[in-house]
């Protein structure tokens, strides 16, 4: 087994929209949810506002919630075509996250609901503020922590076996005074 998940990191996504009119375009234009998540049977709101869009039919259940998407906007529709291109992979939702401040998080879980399938491609795009995405392995505590520092405008791939093997999470940082959005594709199968 490998001591590194298969991820691949591009750290800057070119793209046709600056990156300061695309994070207003997200920050005002998506529809923000505060959604609530249940850990260790106690339900409290996630500390990090959420929005879903995708195709149709692409239901998916997350923290034990049924999200049915927005319809695309034409910024989402358009990043998802880049996203593809440089993924190899095609993908019907996005789960889009906003990170007000260096106290909002996401804790450590791995994406393997059913509806992802096996081995799912997740292509995960940041804009705004720079944060770290931790990586624990499931398998043996003794493999170090994996942190990849995630600028603006990068495009991260999760592929294979990263959520067999894999948990992944985004913790708090009193350094970090902006907010971040962030774009995580993917291919969900309706059941
Ligand atoms: O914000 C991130 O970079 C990660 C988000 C994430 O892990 C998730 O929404 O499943």
């Amino acid at each position: 087994m490998s001591n590194y998940p298969n991820i691949e990191l591009i750290d800057r996504l070119e793209l046709d929209i600056d990156e300061s009119s695309l994070f207003v375009t997200l920050f005002e234009g998506l529809v923000w949810r505060d959604e609530p998540i249940t850990m260790f049977g106690k339900t409290m709101l996630q500390p990090r506002r959420v929005a879903w869009y995708g195709d149709e039919d692409a239901c998916y259940t997350y923290s034990g919630i049924e999200h049915r998407p927005l319809p695309w906007t034409p910024t989402l529709q358009y990043l998802r075509h880049v996203v593809e291109d440089r993924a190899g992979a095609v993908f019907n939702s996005v789960l889009c996250n906003l990170y007000r401040d260096g106290r909002d998080s996401m804790g450590y879980h791995s994406d393997d609901e059913p509806e992802l399938g096996r081995d799912p491609v997740i292509a995960s795009l940041s804009i705004g503020a720079e944060r770290a995405l931790h990586f624990r392995s499931r398998v043996d505590p003794d493999i170090p922590t994996v942190k990849i520092v995630l600028p603006s405008m990068s495009l991260l791939i999760m592929r294979g076996t990263t959520q067999q093997l894999w948990k992944h999470a985004l913790p708090k940082t009193a350094r970090c005074k902006s907010p971040r959005i962030n774009l995580t594709f993917r291919a969900v199968t309706s059941r």
